[in-house]
């Protein structure tokens, strides 16, 4: 173990290896299998192995973009708009703690130029905001509150500015570098540093108003500003940039491939472009953990508009389960309210996401339980390391056997359904693929896993259907070197009984999608309560019909339901038929609202004729739920066979574009016309996500 502390003090790669010889070269035990496991390159700092353990945090997007209803300012929007009415940093604080993420990273300057803190460097500030008579430091307020609430603190700076005039000149670098030395230096210690990669050309500009291009790879002189960041913080792990200590995933949806190496290089992390960044490269050369960042929302800001699409507790759950569970850690976004809070629905969320993770990792079904190996390197690195609570400790093969299995027995038939499996990742990333199998009534059998079993690395979450096990096995089947694996939990997770997601496509088809794959989902169609005496679902089925469909999640397990979902479906999509541009209108009823129809410019109405005489009594319109949309329909007018039947407008379609639904008399026709008089912004083309009417 002693060894073990010498190789975690070292800090470079080059000195790591260097460890790993010298345990050889000191005989660090006599009898050759005991030695420990030369190190397969390349393998973390041990900062970044501390990073790996964080596994998730947050991330707060607050600035001007919050007051303006932006993603990207152009770096002209008033400093006078920063106006929080109730900030209060310890809020989040207190939220992202309760929630068991480990630090926040702020967004110290975004893309607009506008800086949070009281900054020597520029006067487009807090303090030409009114927030706090223009003396707040917003800087200061959140990592006191880090510090209050035992959080990490991070910070994001933007090397884009949109705002500067001297930005694309060597002019902007000194500053961009003098803001840095400002929040490395004032502000305690950091945990992360980030540099994003966003850089769009056009800009403010100090009224230059034009496009500017710089070499992002030469120009920020990134290396000093590494330099800079490391001298005073030398555990901060450095995102983005050309020498950065992690790297982005290649999506901002927060999952990671289940294929999923901590290898990568600074190259191909800088050109972003990579999608390889998804799997990270076993041959590549570099330690770069992978970070999964995603917002909690559509948008990085907060967006009244998008304040019915906070992610569900389905979807935030499985997003854990394929960042962590898949090799890498987790940056949750809160995009903070006008008044400064994090929204009331964000923070439920979050809460529900921790109490069901918690819940599905609650008691270690191998914990003190008995483990085999097929071979081991010695005592020192028996198979029972990977069930004795150490992390430090592990099993390990002989040199030259880099495959090999790990046996559980448990005290008693047991169900389970997720496994957690952790390589000692100081002495490098190895296993290439494993699965998993149970032994029932003596006769094993593979586990049946919801994503592909390869990679492991610092940890890896597999979830499976439940099974019954007497034992369960790990087979690694192929690796970069022999087997050192750390530890190896196993867990019955609750099925998660969230209310089911029904869908009907262009071609009739019902698709109904439950939260939680370990369960059974029942349904009617004829308006009745549905039970697990409904028909059970096992797949899409068609419905082209008018129809009332009802569906529950069944838990077998505990005997459990969930909410129930009810949709009442009209006509199908097969009874409309646009009068133009057929091909195109179809997604008008495909049951997708993501899929959208945008009419030609200037064109003000839809006409859909249907395929027989229906008595209408209403109509429902979804706007295009994309997160960039525009065109939504805010007045219009309705005509049943040319007939005007309703007219209005869609209340607060720009901020909230749900559902619409209108209803008017019933009236009998064979064409229906939908009429745009004013378009959200006066943009002047709409479009539709959904359109349906409504029959008796
Ligand atoms: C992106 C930026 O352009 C977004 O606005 C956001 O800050 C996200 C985390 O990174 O590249």
């Amino acid at each position: 173990m002693n060894l073990l502390k010498a190789y975690y003090s070292m800090k470079s790669l080059h000195q790591t290896y260097v460890a790993g010889m010298l345990a050889v070269a000191l005989g660090f035990s006599s009898c050759k299998d005991a030695e420990t496991p030369a190190p397969v390159m390349p393998v973390p700092t041990p900062e970044q192995v501390a990073w790996h353990k964080l596994e998730t945090y947050a991330f707060v997007h607050f600035g001007l973009n919050t007051f303006n209803d932006l993603e990207w300012g152009y770096g002209d929007t008033p400093a006078s708009t920063f106006n929080p009415t109730d900030l209060d940093c310890e809020q989040w604080a207190r939220t992202i703690k309760a929630a068991g993420l480990k630090g926040v990273i702020l967004t110290a300057k975004h893309h607009d130029g506008f800086c949070l803190w009281q900054t020597e460097t520029t006067d487009y500030s807090v303090k030409n905001s009114p927030w706090r008579n223009g003396k707040g430091d917003m800087v200061r307020e959140l990592s006191d509150a880090c510090h209050k609430y035992g959080l990490l603190f991070g910070i994001y700076l933007s090397p884009w500015d949109r705002n500067s005039a001297d930005y694309g000149t060597p002019g902007y670098v000194k500053k961009f570098h003098a803001q840095m030395n400002e929040l490395i230096s004032n502000y305690g210690p950091l945990f992360e540093y980030w540099f994003d990669g966003a850089n769009g050309g056009d800009g403010w500009y100090g009224g230059a108003k034009e496009k500017r291009s710089i070499n992002a790879k030469t120009y920020y002189k990134y290396e000093e500003a590494r330099e800079a960041i490391k001298a005073k913080h030398p555990s901060a792990m450095i995102f983005g940039g050309t020498v950065p200590d992690i790297r982005w995933i290649g999506n901002e949806e927060g999952w990671a491939g289940d294929t999923q190496w901590s290898i990568y290089d600074s190259e191909p992390a800088f050109n972003y472009k990579y999608a390889g960044s998804v799997y990270g490269d076993e041959k590549q050369k570099k330690w770069l953990g992978a970070e999964c960042d995603v917002s909690i929302r559509p948008g990085w800001f907060y967006h009244v508009r998008e304040d019915h699409q906070v992610k569900s507790l389905a979807a935030l759950v499985d997003l854990y389960y394929r960042s962590v569970g898949h090799n890498a850690n987790f940056l949750l976004n809160f995009p903070v309210a006008l008044n400064g809070k994090i929204a009331p629905m964000d923070s439920m969320r979050i809460m529900e996401w921790r109490k069901t993770i918690d819940g599905d990792f609650k008691i270690n079904l191998l914990k003190g339980c008995y483990v085999d190996a097929s071979q081991s390197r010695g005592r020192k690195y028996s198979a029972a390391k990977v069930a004795d609570g150490d992390w430090d400790t592990y099993w390990a093969t002989p040199d030259g056997v880099n495959s090999g299995t790990l046996t559980f027995t448990l005290p008693s038939a047991t169900e389970v359904n997720r496994m957690v499996i952790q390589e000692y990742i100081p002495l490098g990333q190895r296993v290439r693929q494993f699965n998993i199998e149970y032994e029932n009534q003596g006769k094993w059998h593979p586990v049946q896993p919801f994503d592909s079993t390869t990679t492991v690395g610092y940890k890896r979450i597999v979830r499976f259907h439940t099974v019954k096990a007497e034992k369960l096995r790990i087979h690694f089947m192929d690796a970069r070197g022999p087997l050192c694996i750390n530890n190896a939990e196993a867990y019955l997770a609750p099925a998660l009984l969230t209310e089911p997601q029904l869908t009907r496509n262009s071609e009739s088809m019902v698709d109904i999608v439950a939260g939680d794959a370990n369960t059974e989902i029942y349904y009617t169609t004829d308006g009745e309560r549905p039970t697990k005496a409904s028909t059970l679902y096992k797949g899409p089925f068609e419905l082209p019909k008018k129809a009332i469909v009802k569906s529950i999640v069944y838990d077998p397990k505990t005997g459990k339901y969930s909410p129930i979902t009810t949709i009442h479906f009209d006509i199908p999509a097969s009874e409309y038929i646009p009068a133009t541009d057929a091909e195109h209108a179809a997604v008008m009823f495909d049951g997708n609202a993501y899929t959208a129809y945008a009419l030609p410019k200037n064109r003000k109405d839809v006409v859909i004729r249907l395929q027989q005489k229906q008595k209408i009594c209403g109509f429902r319109y979804t706007p295009d739920q994309t997160r960039w949309a525009a065109g939504h329909i805010s007045n219009y007018r309705f005509y049943v066979n040319n007939k005007l039947v309703a007219s209005g407008e869609f209340s607060n379609i720009k901020a909230n574009p749900i559902e619409q639904e209108i209803r008017f008399k019933p009236v009998e026709g064979t064409e229906f016309k939908l009429v745009s008089t004013r378009n959200v912004d006066d943009s002047k083309r709409f479009s539709i996500g959904e359109l349906s009417v409504i029959t008796e």
